[in-house]
């Protein structure tokens, strides 16, 4: 059968399609206009049904592709519940949520199958496994009835993470024509290993993976991963990091990286990031006011704040050598420390919630009082006939009224407290063995007077209701000044990224997928804004001394040099822009239908890819960037090398959405 394997069309399947689990939900949501602006229609992603999200997620719209319609018609028939419509987010994306509860019923016939055409054995308890078994058969059998229809273009299935990956090995096995891509996040037992306490990367080639998922009652889950790598046409991970991991752990060497962008949404006004830092910096000043009531006594114009935040993965996130880097870092200014990060809690802490209200009291009075005063001088001096012109101007010593003076001490006096700061805000469920608050009450971190460090651990995300800051999580990273994030296990990190794009100079490690990314790419990124800690080759003192240098040097900035710095923070954006980022996705689907049509690509079947050609300049080229440095120095071998061994020639200068120039290059084997 010969598909055209120049005009394909992509799906893209994950279980955070539509659905907010973790960090791919990100990848998927932010990178969807630049996939939408190459695919157009020809794009549709598949995720699950959550009837509890979906309506707010995606709006209903008729079938336009009649092959869709068809077996989603014959599905609606058999049973299954689905939704079809265009997913609100920008590029307004054509997505199919499959609801996998309503075929519960052939779970056990399908995981019989599993075993017999796989060999992946699937435990009756977990509902993990379960909802992946069932999501997996449905979208293979999707897909399979789709390319049965639609026989004239190439399909590419790309799929993220094991939880939608079952179809892979199912697809194989079933010989159904369309090429893979598995694009992994992190591996299932790396992550594991990490959190516990293994010297991970110093005997990752030395794991034996069956015994320890097998230990930790993931077996079943890694075979589905472990026959999706390796089932796969084209295996991919988001880091170089993660696919050293994969290849030790998932024992296949990925044949490329596709590290994860942002959709950079740039101001018309350069300077516009830098005044949303003081108008959010702002409202962080007034959480602090009211959170260190009774103590305030140090000058909050010079005060930083530092935060991390992200799921609570105490070490794998680095929280253990953030806590631990405070109290050496005797900075010359009052650095007050944040840590966002969900936990089970009870509800706010009433202490929290009374320092905002007896702030706020004192702020409504004071300004009550200074309205009257403004009222009196204007009332004296409106009233000015001639005369002595000293009459006309109240004395400094009449200001305030006796009944003034009482009120405002009775506010003044409600300050007073007996306790020191809180270092949490919330009542927590499990305060005594609280990894976060047993390390900061070892490290003796109480928020006394005399520390030069505050902390306030934050168990829970951040929105604009909430009821302390105020602020939504992108808004009090603005106002933030560092973000810290010393993961020990972290395949991308988000987190970091998201502070380049908003101009806010953050701390990584070279264990996270986008600290080697920044290594790799930038010269010098500390004059960037961007510190990168080594936590490869240090041991964990010297580690932490690093971090302790880094966030002293900080510290000793200047306004002015801050000021800077976020300027040049800001210019690495572009950087992470997914019109960048996006190449690589694109290069991966083209090595997906070399690998399955490859008499496809013969002879100078290439021309119609030249209609591509469109060129825009390169955004990271503009005066005064960083210097890029040259990539890809170790590790897996990018996709443009694995491309041109294949006899293409890439052309770097292009940028997404428009696809990469393939030809033939004139040294062509063939
Ligand atoms: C990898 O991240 P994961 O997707 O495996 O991480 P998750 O545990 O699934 O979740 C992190 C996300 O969950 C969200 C939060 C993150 O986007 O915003 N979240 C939330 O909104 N509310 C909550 O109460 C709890 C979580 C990997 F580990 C990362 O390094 C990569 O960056 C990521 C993407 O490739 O994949
Ligand atoms: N985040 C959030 N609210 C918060 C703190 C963090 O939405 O209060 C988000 C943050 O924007 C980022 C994600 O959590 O997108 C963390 O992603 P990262 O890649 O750092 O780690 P992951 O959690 O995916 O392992
Ligand atoms: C931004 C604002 C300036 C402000 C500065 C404070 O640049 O545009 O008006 O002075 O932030 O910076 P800092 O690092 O002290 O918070």
């Amino acid at each position: 059968m010969s598909r055209d394997v120049h005009n394909p069309l992509l799906f893209e399947i994950a279980w955070e399609v539509a659905n907010k689990v973790g960090g791919i939900y990100t990848v998927i949501k932010s990178k969807a206009p630049v996939t939408v602006h190459e695919y157009g229609d020809n794009y549709t992603l598949i995720g699950p049904l959550n009837h509890r999200t979906a309506a707010a997620e995606v709006e209903s719209e008729p079938i336009t592709n009649s092959y869709i319609k068809e077996i989603l018609d014959d599905m609606d028939r058999q049973g299954i519940k689905w939704m079809y419509g265009r997913w609100l987010i920008e590029g307004a994306p054509r997505v199919i949520l499959l609801d996998t509860t309503s075929i519960i019923e052939r779970l056990d016939a399908w995981k019989a199958d599993l075993w017999n055409v796989a060999g992946i054995p699937s435990p009756p308890n977990d509902q993990e496994t379960n909802d992946a078994v069932l999501f997996g058969y449905l979208v293979a059998w999707f897909l399979g009835d789709f390319v049965a229809r639609e026989k004239s273009r190439a399909v590419i299935a790309h799929f993220h993470e094991w939880m939608s990956a079952c179809a892979i090995p199912l697809m194989r096995k079933r010989r159904t024509d369309l090429t893979t891509i598995f694009t992994t996040h992190a591996t299932l037992l790396g992550r594991y290993l990490c959190a516990g306490s293994t010297d991970f990367y110093n005997n990752i080639s030395k794991f034996s993976v069956d015994e320890e998922t097998g230990k930790r009652g993931i077996y079943h889950r890694y075979c589905i991963e472990r026959a999706a790598a390796h089932c796969c046409d084209v295996f991919t991970t988001v880091s170089q990091i993660t696919a050293y991991e994969a290849e030790h752990l998932l024992k296949r060497k990925p044949d490329g990286v596709l590290p994860n962008g942002l959709n950079v949404v740039k101001f018309s006004a350069v300077h516009e990031f830098q005044n949303l830092h003081a108008r959010n910096k702002e409202k962080i000043h007034n959480f602090v006011r009211g959170h260190f009531y009774g103590h305030y006594d140090f000058d909050i114009e010079n005060t930083l704040y530092f935060f991390t935040a992200g799921r609570y993965e105490f070490r794998n996130k680095g929280v253990d050598m953030f806590l631990e880097s405070l109290g050496p870092c005797n900075s010359p200014v009052t650095v007050v420390a944040f840590i966002v990060m969900p936990a089970a809690t009870q509800s706010y802490a009433v202490e929290s919630l009374k320092g905002h209200a007896v702030t706020k009291q004192l702020q409504e009075t004071v300004k009550e009082i200074t309205d009257r005063i403004g009222q009196r001088i204007f009332d004296k001096a409106a009233r000015y006939t001639g005369g002595d012109i000293g009459q006309a101007v109240i004395d400094p010593q009449e200001l305030l009224t006796n009944e003034e003076k009482v009120l405002l001490k009775r506010r003044v006096i409600a300050l007073k407290r007996s306790t020191l700061p809180a270092i949490v805000t919330h009542n927590m469920c499990d305060d005594s063995v609280d990894p976060i608050l047993s390390q900061l009450r070892r490290l003796q971190l109480f928020n006394h007077p005399t520390d030069r460090v505050k902390v306030v651990f934050h168990p829970e995300f951040l929105n604009a209701n909430n009821p302390l800051f105020g602020l939504d999580y992108e808004d009090f990273v603005r106002g933030c000044h560092l973000g810290v994030f010393p993961s020990y296990y972290e395949p991308w990190g988000y987190t970091p990224a998201e502070c380049t794009v908003m101009g806010v100079p953050s701390i990584t490690t070279n264990l996270s997928g986008f600290g080697c990314f920044i290594e790799e790419v930038v010269e010098n990124s500390s004059d960037y804004g961007i510190y990168i800690i080594d936590r490869r080759m240090k041991g964990v003192e010297e580690s932490i001394q690093q971090l302790v240098d880094c966030m002293l040097q900080f510290c000793q900035k200047s306004r002015r040099q801050r000021i800077n710095q976020r300027n040049r923070t800001e210019r690495l954006s572009d950087l992470l822009d997914w019109k960048l980022m996006g190449m690589e996705y694109v290069r991966a689907r083209k090595l997906a239908l070399h690998r399955a049509y490859p008499e496809r690509f013969m002879g100078n079947d290439l021309g119609d890819f030249q209609q591509y050609k469109i060129k825009i300049p390169r955004p990271f080229s503009a005066p005064g960037s960083p210097r890029i440095k040259g990539s890809n120095s170790n590790g897996v071998d990018d996709l443009s090398e694995q491309m041109e061994s294949l006899g293409f020639r890439i052309d770097d200068e292009e940028e997404y959405p428009y696809p990469t120039i393939l030809k033939r290059s004139d040294s062509s084997r063939d």
